[in-house]
Order: C-alpha cells, then structure tokens, then sequence
C-alpha cells in the first residue's frame, strides 16, 4: 500500500476529495484492471462487516438468511416480460463452459427474482408457510453505461442485500413495504445518515413492480444518492412463475410479494456525509477502531509512560472496546493526521503531565478536548463516544435540512436545485414531469415524501397552476 503523501483535497471539492479519501483511508483500490470493478483494502472490508453486522442484526429479527445461485438460465430470467425489458442491456451472459456454448445460456444476476422465485413456486405450499421473509447478501452483475463510481456505481455489486418476501393478500405486502422503510430508516440511523424517502414516480420504478418506495440521501455536492429501494411487486411474479399457497378454504390463490435491496451504496454514504478535510469520521458503533492511544514520549519518563498507555490499552479492552495504542517511532502530529484519516472517534494522548494531574486527555474526531480522570476513564470513554455519535447525526440532520428548500416557480427550483432537493408542487401529470424536469435541469425524486416537516398541504403545480401535491426534485447520482 501507499504512503500517506500530501494531503485530501479540501471537501468543497466533492469529486476529488471522494476520489483520494477511497485510498487515502485504505477503503478501495480502484487499479483493478477491470471497469467497474474495484478492491475492498482491509481497512475498507473491516468498515463493510460492521456496517453489513448491522445491517444483518436489524433483518435477522424476522428476516431469514439464505444463499441462491449466481447463474441463472436464460429461460427463467426471460419470464417476466417487465422485468426482462428493465434488465436486459445491462446483463452479463455465461455462454461458453470451457470451449462448449452452453445449450443454455446462463446470465450472471443482475439481481435474483428470476432465482430464487422458482424455488419460492416449490417452498411455498400453503398458508401457513406466509408469510416468508428471505434475504441473501452476494455479489450481483450489471452492465452499467452510466459513468461507474467506487461504491457507487458498480458492475459488480459486491454487497448487495436484497430481501424477498411473500405474503396472502396485497395489503399484507404493503405493510410489508412500510416495515421495510422503518428498518432502512433505524438501519441508517445507526449510520447517523439522514435519509429521505418517497415514491418514485412510475416511470422509474423497479421492472415488474406495482409501485418502488425509495431511501436517498444527499451528497456534499447537493446531489441525491439512491442508498436503498423498497418495492411491492403485486400480483406479477407470482403469476409469471406460479408462486400460489392453499388458502383456509382449501382453493389455491397467487401470492403476493415485495423485495428490497441496500448495496455498499449505503458505505459511500456513511463516508461522504461525515468525512471532513482531514478524512473519515465514522460513528463509533461502526468504527473498526473505536480508540487510539497516543503516548506523549519524553525522553525521561519514557518507560513509565508507556506502561501507562498499556495499562489503559488493557483497561479499555476488557470493557469491550476496539483499541489500539499507536507505539510508531514517529511524531505525535503524524500519528494524529493517521488515525484522522481513517475515522477514528476518539484519540486519548498520555504523557507526563497527564500522569502527574492523574487524568487522560481525550480528543474527539471533531477536535473537542477533555480531561478524564484516569480513575474514570472507562466511563468517561463511554460518555465521549455515545455523545460524539449524538453529534454527528445532529450535525449531518442539520447539514441536510440546509441543502432542501421550496420553490413555486420554475426559475426559482432551477436556482434552488443547483445546491440540493427542490420541494415543489406538482399535479403529478406526465407533461407536466416532462417540462418540469428539462426547465429545471432536474429529476423528480419522488411524490408521498414521508417526512414530517415535508407534509405540506395542496397547492398548485408550479408548471401548470392546476391542483398538485408535494414533489421533490433532485440532481442525482
Ligand atoms: N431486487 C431489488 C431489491 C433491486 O434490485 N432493487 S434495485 O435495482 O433498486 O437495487 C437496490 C439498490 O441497490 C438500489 O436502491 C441502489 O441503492 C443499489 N444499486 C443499484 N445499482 C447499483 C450499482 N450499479 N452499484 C451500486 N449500487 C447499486
Ligand atoms: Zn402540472
């Protein structure tokens, strides 16, 4: 790996400082000779098992994990006819084994209803067997025309999660689809990444669903970023791949189905809303290293200094937390730019005159110093870190509320957009999306914004003047 040189691009630069941060903080490597395809560092991996860890606590209460095939035949992914036409310029196909074409072609999943909804048609027997909640966490293959970005906008989705889930009736399924939000809402939440969720409009819903709720965020630059969907697929799936159940009168009936996906999208979150100009800054529940110690070496007291910080180093991990003391023979200063970069909450620095006055002296990622007593230092560790994950999700609630503003009329949503989310008024006719989205420079994020504050009451639509409801309006990744 490289050697720290020179420093981050300042953060206003959003595009170079994501580009340099990726490797600056040994997150990805983004030399893999093939396009869209990228390499976790170690430090970057460590980052994804805490964050997926999450991810799996929240979905392992009702949620079961199991493992489908990457392969699928060409048969059952060209089933559905929705679906298929969403897909097929971004698939990759598996023709050859060895130097023998395959009788059946076999297409690398882009995602895995064409997989796994065959198996559903065989598990799924009766009623009592719904409702049946599925997710897997794999690697998926798409095509992508759009610009790749690490993390972004991949080929290869190292990380997706994607839930299937199968229920009796369609309203089963749409509570379904709001208990989906919740758990991205409090999966989040644990990222301390504000999110935003509403209804994508029609023409951007997932292939073959009924209707996509989706989870965005915004970006420094005061772009979107899609860091989660939620769809209730209806009726369609079931139908084009027999999925039924025998209801309590003994008939047979489709059933119903939602699915859901996060990808390390949700990484490129985590790093881009909180990292600074110094680099990462990362919610001590996720931070692979919760703690560094840095000894304040002088020549005299050397040993006794350093003895100290093992000590601490030994209390601190018998209460469970990630530490690690920092015993390089290098200066302070060049320790500190380190463990910075790499998101560290919090740095604790012992020197002599921290022995002397019996304290430490604790450092958050946001610079805010305190002495704790070393008598305490267990609780006072604790009481740092828990506030400094309060802060940060503050701090990036209030960042977020700064980039969304109103407009009622076009000009000003032009202006408006340029620096974030748009929340405008819009009758919700085609048309009127159409201008609306070239006058504005913009997409229409989504309608039913589930926020509090967002809950306007009717107005009229800011391009035709007729009845509309609230709309948001983005630039987007
Ligand atoms: N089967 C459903 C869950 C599905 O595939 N939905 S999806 O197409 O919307 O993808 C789920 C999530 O994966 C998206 O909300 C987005 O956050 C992420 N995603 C989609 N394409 C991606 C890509 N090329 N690179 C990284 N993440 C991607
Ligand atoms: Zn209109």
């Amino acid at each position: 790996m490289e050697e720290d040189a020179g420093t981050l691009p300042s953060k206003k630069d959003f595009s170079a400082w994501y580009n340099d941060i990726l490797w600056r903080a040994e997150i990805m490597d983004v030399r893999y000779p093939v396009k869209g395809l990228y390499v976790w560092y170690p430090f970057g991996f460590a980052i994804r098992k805490r964050v997926y860890q999450t991810l799996r606590d929240l979905l392992d209460v009702d949620h079961e994990e199991a493992l489908f095939p990457l392969l699928i035949p060409e048969h059952e992914f060209m089933k559905e006819a929705e679906h298929i036409k969403g897909f097929e310029n971004e698939v990759y196909w598996v023709t050859h084994g060895g130097r023998n074409e395959l009788d059946v072609p076999l297409a690398l999943r882009p995602t895995s209803e064409t997989a796994i909804y065959p198996m559903y048609a065989l598990w799924v027997r009766s009623h009592a067997d719904l409702p049946l909640k599925i997710y897997q966490i794999v690697n998926t293959f798409r095509y992508e025309t759009r610009h790749t970005r690490p993390l972004i906008r991949l080929r290869e989705i190292t990380s997706f999660k994607e839930a299937h889930t199968v229920h009796a009736t369609w309203e089963d399924a749409e509570r379904q689809v709001e208990a989906a939000l919740d758990l991205y809402r409090r999966f989040y939440d644990r990222l301390c990444v504000p999110v935003l969720i509403s209804r994508r409009p029609d023409w951007d819903k997932f292939p073959g669903a009924d209707y996509t709720m989706a989870v965005d965020t915004i970006m420094p630059d005061g772009k979107t970023l899609q860091i989660g969907t939620v769809h209730h697929l209806g009726d369609q799936f079931s139908k084009t791949f027999g999925i039924t159940y025998e209801d309590v009168n003994g008939e047979q009936q489709y059933v119903y189905q939602t699915c859901y996906g996060i990808s390390e999208r949700s990484i490129a979150a985590l790093i881009s809303v909180h990292g600074d100009d110094r680099g990462l800054v990362l919610p001590p529940d996720l931070a692979p290293l919760q703690v560094v110690i840095v000894p304040i070496i002088v020549a005299r007291r050397r040993d006794e200094v350093i003895r100290a910080a093992g000590d601490l180093e030994e209390e601190l991990l018998g209460c469970g937390l990630r530490v690690k003391t920092d015993l390089r023979e290098i200066r302070p200063g060049a320790k500190y730019y380190h463990w910075e970069m790499r998101g560290v909450p919090l740095r604790i620095e012992i020197g002599p005159r921290d022995l002397d006055g019996g304290v430490v002296t604790a450092v958050n990622r946001y610079g805010e110093h305190a002495a704790i007593s070393r008598d305490q230092v267990a609780a006072g560790v604790a009481d740092m870190l828990a506030s400094f994950r309060d802060q940060m999700r503050e701090v990036a609630e209030t960042r977020m509320k700064e980039h969304i503003r109103t407009a009622d009329s076009l000009a000003d949503a032009a202006e408006s957009v340029k620096d974030g989310v748009v929340a405008v008024c819009w009758c919700g006719s085609a048309e009127c999306a159409d201008a609306i989205e070239e006058q504005v420079d913009a997409s229409i994020l989504g309608t039913d914004v589930r926020s509090s504050e967002m809950m306007t009451s009717a107005g009229t639509c800011i391009s035709c003047g007729r009845t509309g409801a609230l709309a948001l309006i983005s630039r987007t990744y």
